[in-house]
Parts: structure tokens; C-alpha cells; sequence
């Protein structure tokens, strides 16, 4: 039987349970009054923000002889009108239609302390949907209201609008977190067919000492249970070493995998079959040659050639820094790694703020468009 993995809080959810949200009265009409949505405020951990319209189960589709499967459209059993609202019967949260029909791959975002992660994800979405969105032909869209919002005032307007830094994110054990979610869908036409697929960009901003306590948080280890992919982030300065052992990017890397393995039994000595993207962040601040350097030659597709010369690249780097250990044990643990170099500002910053030269982001759509052509969303070329 088809099932989703809600992107929320990672419930396992047949097709059949997916439950409707009343449309409401748009504009003057019948529908249902907002009112307090428990489970999504117990979600949220914000009453306000879960004034809504009532979530009911769906019609008993097998008795209505509408057969197995998610149902697009039911009607609200308490004032008739047609919803095509859709949320998670656990978390009621929404989830798009498009991603019921075609359930995304879970793409999971990890890095130590001060690794890069916050102004990563900012400049990323900021890419993704403008100049990578449009080479790519990709819609990005934010999947729920908060996360339009809390992308606006946590991310876009200090470091787009400001020019500031992102501050250092606060732990999720004293600030309960949910994450941003975004559906990047990409039309393929094969043999005369269209076909939509989709990846859905889970991105939890995991403060970095979350991963290194030992009461990782439950929603976290069921976020990288759940994940098809993993995005590792990894400042430079920290694998020269000398720092806290603990945030040394390979612990906070051995601790991930353990977790992804005991998520979904896959039992040591077998290779874990998540692809794993494993990148270097603020390259602008190392003195760079050869493929990081350049520009990927190729638009629109994964450019092979060059994906390998960096990836060497990188590998060579850590093997110069005493730090191939970190390739090693990724060749070891997982079937399918990445190694990348991204810059999400593009120059070093000065007194909390981004340089002078603006955010020129480099390479930061390279673990993504890797990962896309992992999964089947974008051709390989040489
Ligand atoms: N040179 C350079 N520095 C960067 C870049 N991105 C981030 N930094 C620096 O790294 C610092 C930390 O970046 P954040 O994005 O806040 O890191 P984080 O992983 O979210 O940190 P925590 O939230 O504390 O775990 C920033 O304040 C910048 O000084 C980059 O692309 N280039
Ligand atoms: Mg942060
Ligand atoms: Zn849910
Ligand atoms: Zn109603």
C-alpha cells in the first residue's frame, strides 16, 4: 500500500489516512470558523499560530468503492464544502498535493557549530529560487505559512536586506524548532512525456550543539531516520584541527551516520545506501586552483567531468590537511559520497557583515544538482 513519510514529523502515513483541512469561508462563505488545532499548536509550540479551520479524517474511501490511495478532494463533514487541503492526520500539518501524488526524496542538512549552515541554507533558497531555479527549469515552493515567514525574518531580510551575519542559531532544546520545508519540483520530458518530479528540501537549522549532546532531540532523530539524502557542511578551519574535539567535523559526522544507520537497521560493515554530499563551506577564504576555481562548463545538467576534478580536488585537500581520515571513513560507511567546496557569501565577511563586494554565492548548487542526478531529476553530461 502507498505511504508518505510526512516531512513534519516523519510519520509513516498510508495513502488512505491523509486528512483534509476545511477550506474555511474564503471571502463571505459557509465554511467552517478557525479554531485551536492542538495538535498543530503542540507542534508548533504556538497557539496562535493554530487558529484554523477543523482537520477531519478522510471519507472511508473503500467503503465509497474509490479503491486504495490518496483521495485529492473530500468534503468537510461539518458544512459540505469541497477541501482540497490536505495535512498529516498526525501533525496536521499540510501536505502539498504534489507531494502526495509524488512523495519527494528527504534531503537532510547537518554541520558542526559555526560550520556555515544558517547563511548555507539562506543563500541556497535565495539561489534556488532565482539564478539556479532558472537554469534548472525548478519551481521551489515553500510548503507551509511559517516557513515563508520565519525564511523572511530569520534568513532572507538580516543577510539579503541588512547585509548582517546570520547570529549563531539557538539550541533547539531551549528554542523548539520546526523545520523549513520546500518542495523543488522539476519537469523532465522524456520520450515525448512530461513527468514531475520532486525533492522535498527538509532543512532543519540544527544549531550546532544539538548534535554533539547526547539528548539529540527525538523530532531530529526521526528527521535523520527518515532522510534519503544528507548534505554534511564542514568548515576548512576545523579539520586543520586544534579545535574542540567534539565539533571536529569528523565526530559530528560518525555521530550522524551512527544515527542514520540505527534509523533505518542498516548494521556496520554494510554500506549505508543514503548518498551522502559532503562539503567544505567559506572556500572564498582559501587560496583556490584548478576545477573550484572555474566555473561548471555545463548548464542545466550535471557536469561530469568537472564533478569529478572537484571531488579529486577536494580529496586531495583533505589529504594535504591530515585529514583523509574523513575520506576514508566516508568511502567506508557510505555506498555513494560527494566531496564539494561551496561559498555561500563569496568573499570573507568584516565586523558582522558581509563583505563589500556583496553575496556572490560559488558552487553552493553543487551538492544539490549532484544529489537531483542521484535521484533521477537531472541528466549527467560530459
Ligand atoms: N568566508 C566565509 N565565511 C562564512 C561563509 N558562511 C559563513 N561564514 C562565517 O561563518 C560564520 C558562521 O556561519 P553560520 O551560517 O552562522 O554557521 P552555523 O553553522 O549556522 O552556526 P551555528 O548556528 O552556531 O551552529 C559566519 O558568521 C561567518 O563569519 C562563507 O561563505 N564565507
Ligand atoms: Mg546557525
Ligand atoms: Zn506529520
Ligand atoms: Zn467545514
Amino acid at each position: 500500500m502507498p505511504s508518505i513519510t510526512c516531512p513534519y514529523c516523519f510519520a509513516r502515513v498510508p495513502a488512505e489516512r491523509i486528512a483534509f483541512r476545511c477550506a474555511g469561508s474564503p471571502g463571505r462563505g459557509p465554511g467552517c470558523a478557525p479554531r485551536l488545532d492542538t495538535e498543530l499548536a503542540v507542534y508548533t509550540g504556538s497557539p496562535a499560530a493554530a487558529s484554523l479551520p477543523p482537520v477531519f479524517d478522510p471519507p472511508d474511501g473503500g467503503r465509497l468503492g474509490m479503491g486504495r490511495g490518496a483521495q485529492r478532494r473530500a468534503a468537510c463533514p461539518e458544512c459540505g464544502q469541497n477541501t482540497a487541503r490536505r495535512v498529516c492526520p498526525e501533525c496536521h500539518n499540510p501536505l502539498p498535493g504534489a507531494y502526495c501524488e509524488t512523495p519527494g526524496k528527504i534531503v537532510a542538512l547537518v554541520g558542526a557549530k559555526n560550520s556555515g549552515k544558517s547563511t548555507y541554507i539562506a543563500v541556497l533558497l535565495h539561489e534556488l529560487s532565482h539564478r539556479i531555479g532558472a537554469e534548472l527549469g525548478t519551481s521551489l515552493v515553500a510548503c507551509d505559512d511559517r516557513t515563508i515567514e520565519r525564511y523572511k525574518r530569520d534568513f532572507h531580510r538580516p543577510l539579503f536586506g541588512d547585509r548582517r551575519l546570520l547570529p549563531a542559531t539557538a539550541s533547539a532544546v531551549t528554542t523548539p524548532r520546526d523545520p523549513l520545508v520546500y518542495l523543488l519540483t522539476r519537469t523532465r520530458r522524456r520520450r515525448m512525456r512530461q513527468q514531475d518530479m520532486s525533492l522535498t528540501l527538509v532543512l532543519f537549522d540544527t544549531a550546532g550543539e544539538d548534535l554533539r549532546s547526547r539528548d539529540v532531540t527525538d523530532l531530529h532523530l526521526r528527521y535523520l531516520a527518515a532522510a534519503d539524502a544528507i548534505i554534511f557542511l564542514v568548515d576548512p578551519l576545523e579539520l586543520t584541527g586544534g579545535g574542540d574535539p567534539d565539533g571536529d567535523p569528523i565526530n559530528v559526522i560518525a555521530r550522524v551516520t551512527d544515527l542514520l544507520r540505527a534509523g533505518r537497521d542498516v548494521p556496520h560493515g554494510r554500506k549505508l545506501p543514503v548518498p551522502a554530499a559532503v562539503a567544505l563551506t567559506k572556500i572564498d577564504a582559501l587560496p583556490l586552483d584548478g576545477a573550484l576555481q572555474q566555473n561548471r562548463a555545463l548548464p542545466a545538467v550535471l557536469d561530469l567531468n568537472d564533478r569529478e576534478a572537484v571531488h579529486e580536488q577536494v580529496r586531495a585537500l583533505l589529504y594535504d590537511w591530515q585529514a583523509g581520515e574523513l575520506d576514508r571513513y566516508l568511502g567506508h560507511e557510505y555506498a555513494d559520497y560527494g566531496l564539494f567546496g561551496v561559498s555561500a557569501l563569496g568573499g570573507v565577511p568584516r565586523d558582522g557583515a558581509v563583505g563589500t563586494g556583496g553575496i556572490r554565492p560559488y558552487r553552493v548548487e553543487d551538492p544539490l544538482l549532484w544529489l537531483l542526478h542521484q535521484f533521477g531529476m537531472l541528466s549527467g553530461a560530459r
